[in-house]
């Protein structure tokens, strides 16, 4: 049976939506985020579909439902929905629910500032400032980043060759830089990139495989990173993130950004300390910063990986109650293609 009543705050972080559920959740089984993330996708995604899609959300909606930590040091833990899938991390959505949570007293701090969080990916760590009742910063300490696959050579249908990256910074990125066949996301349309990501997207799930080295149910590569000049003051760099069918992140992603910093990394274009500040396709930023750098043990071997850091803020905006009920031909949503 498909019902349920959710009452949601919805906020935007840097422009992106998140839409934070505060009741109707359902009790998931498992001992950690990941196992509760793989209870949710197999019997709860109708909650995912029904208020991500359309006609209760939309192409590019994005949330998140906030449950009791997992685990003794945290304060909270966090579930990511969105049209894309039930994702592993989300940094937009952990800066967005951060900020709702504690506006609405939601959260009760364990340290005033800083809140432990465990989420599907691993434990993240926040510093957050507070100023007349309001959010006005939010820092994550994200889980481990690394670059999985350089260099890759790709045939791409009707555009041609194309050379990527495959990045790691909470989820899988196809990070596309300029080349002869792409001059980078200045010069194309946002139709440009709704276009060509999700042709690049499957020659790559059919070419790549990409699984987690620490947890194998954090596996394939769904978003696609293209760079190109910032156009914003203090900008290192810019991307456009594309997610689910139909999305251009409007916020710079933090998983993303992570991904991004990981792979600059790798190519010793960052060091340890650096930071970097990244652009969205509609010129929001997020400061990046490479804090720790680390090994860690793949099938491959031993590789370097980071810990990178990301702030940013976000603003709420409006509360909704929302029903999904199966006497609704859209129960699930719908996407026009
Ligand atoms: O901020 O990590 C992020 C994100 C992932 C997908 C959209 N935004």
């Amino acid at each position: 049976m498909i019902k349920g009543t959710f009452f949601c705050i919805d906020a935007h972080t840097c422009g992106n939506p998140v839409r934070l559920v505060t009741s109707g959740h359902p009790n998931l089984k498992g001992d950690t985020m990941s196992a509760k993330r793989q209870d949710f996708i197999n019997h709860f995604d109708w909650i995912r579909r029904g208020l991500m899609f359309e006609p209760r959300g939309h192409d590019m909606m994005s949330g998140a439902l906030l449950y009791p930590p997992c685990s003794e040091n945290a304060d909270a833990a966090i579930l990511f929905i969105e049209t894309s899938g039930c994702l592993p991390m989300c940094g937009h959505g952990t800066i967005g629910t951060v900020t709702v949570a504690l506006e609405a007293g939601l959260l009760s701090p364990k340290i005033p500032g800083r809140l432990v969080l465990d989420v599907p990916a691993g434990q993240i760590k926040v510093d957050y400032q507070m100023s007349a009742g309001k959010v006005t910063a939010v820092k994550i300490y994200n889980v481990a980043a690394f670059l999985a696959h350089q260099d890759i050579e790709l045939t791409i249908p009707g555009l041609g060759s194309l050379t990527v990256d495959v990045s790691y910074g909470g989820n899988f990125y196809i990070i596309v830089d300029p080349q002869v066949n792409f001059p980078g996301i200045e010069q194309w349309s946002a139709n440009d990139i709704l276009h060509w990501s999700p042709i690049v997207r499957s020659v790559v799930q059919k070419s790549l495989e990409c699984i987690h080295p620490e947890d194998p149910t954090v596996h394939g590569v769904s978003h696609v990173l293209w760079t190109g000049q910032p156009q914003a003051v203090g900008s290192d760099g810019a991307n456009a993130v594309f997610y689910g069918d139909k999305a251009i992140d409007r916020s710079p992603c933090g998983t993303g950004t992570s991904a991004r910093m990981a792979q600059l990394f790798a190519k010793g274009k960052l060091r340890l300390g650096d930071s970097f500040t990244h652009e969205s396709y509609i010129g929001s930023q997020f400061v990046g910063k490479v804090e720790q750098v680390i090994e860690i043990a793949t099938p491959q071997g031993v590789i370097n990986a980071i810990k990178p850091s990301i702030q940013g803020c976000a603003q709420v905006f409006g509360r909704n109650c929302i029903t999904i009920d199966d006497d609704d031909p859209y129960a699930l949503g719908f996407i026009v293609q």
